[in-house]
């Protein structure tokens, strides 16, 4: 599918939602950041998007969090939501909702869905004796656990587990291997494809009955009819993808969005999105969502970050140090969407000078000075020589076919490497052309040179719009290319320069978009 031809379908894109046990970490940044990269570039490509992030707040982790603070757990939650808030909007999110799921809206949405599985005859009541992380809030079988250094007993994530005895509800899993065998057959479902024969050993292995309530705490959504049990947390969780489409009255939202176009979370909770929730929407009779992908983690100089460890980085931090677009850019272009990535402020400032400064940055600054200077700031229309009708289509195959390709298939690294592929072209290009020469020897060439690269800085800013934001609409502002004129079909428009000429648009003396950025002092 080309960017020329926008798909109209709506799309909805959904993170998992974060438990809001303590402050934000560099993971949820991440997370967030992909998915909000998606949303704006499925919304450069003409579709309507809605995009749903949030916080993640019963159970029994968040319970036992708070009383270790002396708080209740709702005040736990109302000060760490309003973090994880605050930095995705720090981050540039454009979220459409942001769930907390002790909205009053999200308990009517998981009382409904569990009188749906109800209905159909796939709860009972009986008593579950098994291992519980609280650490995961995840059921483990016995089979499942490996043991720790010490010899204790640990879940696959290597985190502690608890012997539990409680009377609870149970939710018929196992009715359901059939149909989640074909459901994970399915090609596109859940990806990377790698995650896939996982679930579907756990399937093959025999699906046991999972257990959907607690009673020894009350920290949840009560189970109706029961109001001595509170829901499993995953079943309320899970839930909020619908909740936020005004399920279960239905109505716009649900009808444009429902299923899902992308579940985009981590790789840690793939069996929770793949089989749990695919299995309580069957039951329920509902759609299930088209699309799992479980991302990889990210690792500070290749150690995963912890408080016992002490390498947590805050994000805000990151942030007020090199900038939003910035990060964005650098966890984007340096990790293989779907692997296990390493980061560092050092490699973060590397990057970015390397690529958006030196490169791109320096580009846009160049080639609009000398238009300000040489040409009085006026463009004017131009015969195109054979070497820059060259550079042009290298520029709009990297702009309007490879990027918008692989940004679809979720490849951002390989597409942001294709853009800047594009960008070094620019700058051999400047290199080989020498304009500053051909202002007393050639001036009509110089023009012509100059505004090639012109039209070559447009297409690379719309291209780079999902990653950089802020950043590409300070370009687009200097060249002057008006805000309807910024979606992917834009680029395909051969006529806008002659149009953007005739309108008389003067280049401003510009100043530096992309500074380049150094180490605080105990870094380096
Ligand atoms: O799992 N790198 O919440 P959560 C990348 N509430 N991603 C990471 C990461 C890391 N180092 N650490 C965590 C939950 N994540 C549940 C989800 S959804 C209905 C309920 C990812 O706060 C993690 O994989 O522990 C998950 O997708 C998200 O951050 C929230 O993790």
């Amino acid at each position: 599918r080309l960017a020329s031809a926008p798909m109209a379908d709506p799309f909805y894109i959904t993170t998992a939602i974060h438990y809001p046990n303590g402050k934000p970490h560099i993971g949820h940044a991440y997370e967030t950041i992909a998915a909000d990269i998606i949303a704006r570039f499925q919304r450069l490509l003409g579709r309507e998007v809605r995009f749903q992030t949030g916080t993640d707040e019963h159970g029994l982790k968040m319970a036992q969090k708070a009383r270790d603070l002396g708080m209740t757990p709702r005040a736990l939650a109302d000060e760490m939501s309003g973090h994880f808030r605050d930095l995705f909007d720090k981050l540039d999110i454009t979220y459409d909702r942001f769930i907390r799921t002790t909205d009053a809206d999200h308990h009517r949405a998981s009382h409904a869905i569990w009188e749906a599985m109800a209905a159909k005859g796939d709860l009972y009541l009986d008593r579950y004796e098994g291992w519980y992380s609280v650490r995961d809030e995840a059921y483990y079988d016995e089979k499942e656990l490996v043991e720790g250094e010490g010899g204790e007993k640990l879940s696959p994530q290597g985190t502690p587990v608890e012997w539990t005895e409680e009377e609870t509800w149970f939710f018929r899993l196992s009715s359901y291997a059939e149909p989640l065998l074909e459901l994970l057959n399915k090609p596109g479902f859940l990806e990377p494809a790698s995650r896939r024969n996982e679930m579907i050993a756990f399937v093959e292995g025999g699906l046991k009955d999972l257990s959907v309530s607690r009673t020894s705490f009350d920290w949840g959504v009560k189970v109706p009819g029961s109001e001595n049990h509170v829901m499993y947390v995953w079943v309320d969780a899970l839930t909020n993808y619908i909740t936020g489409l005004g399920y279960p009255d239905g109505g716009e939202l649900w009808d444009k969005f429902w299923p899902a176009s992308l579940h985009l979370i981590g790789k840690d909770i793939v069996r929770f999105h793949t089989i749990y929730w695919p299995a309580f929407l069957m039951s329920a009779d509902l759609p299930v969502p088209q699309k799992v992908f479980g991302h990889g983690f990210l690792l500070n100089r290749g150690v995963k970050e912890s408080k016992s460890a002490g390498n947590v980085t805050d994000p805000n931090e990151l942030v007020d140090l090199y900038g939003v677009d910035a990060l964005r850019y650098f966890l984007m272009a340096e990790v293989t969407f779907g692997q296990d990535g390493s980061y560092s402020a050092q490699a973060l400032v590397n990057k970015v000078n390397a690529e958006l400064a030196n490169s791109f940055g320096n580009l846009a600054q160049r080639t609009l000075s000398m238009i300000h200077k040489n040409m009085d700031g006026k463009l004017e229309a131009f015969e195109p020589s054979e070497d820059d009708m060259k550079l042009l289509s290298t520029v709009r195959e990297a702009c309007r076919d490879v990027l918008p390709r692989e940004f679809e298939a979720l490849n951002f690294s390989v597409g942001i490497e294709a853009w800047l592929k594009a960008v070094f072209a620019c700058n051999a290009y400047v290199d080989e052309q020498a304009p500053w020469g051909l202002k007393k020897t050639d001036p009509e060439r110089m023009k012509a040179v100059l505004q090639t690269l012109f039209m070559a800085i447009r297409d690379l800013a719309i291209a780079i719009q999902p990653v950089v934001p802020a950043k590409s609409a300070t370009v687009l502002d200097q060249l002057g290319v008006g805000e309807d004129h910024r979606s992917y079909a834009d680029l395909s428009n051969e006529g806008w320069f002659a149009a953007l000429a005739s309108t008389g648009h003067s280049i401003e003396k510009p100043n530096p978009v992309f500074p380049r950025l150094e180490l605080p002092e105990q870094e380096t």
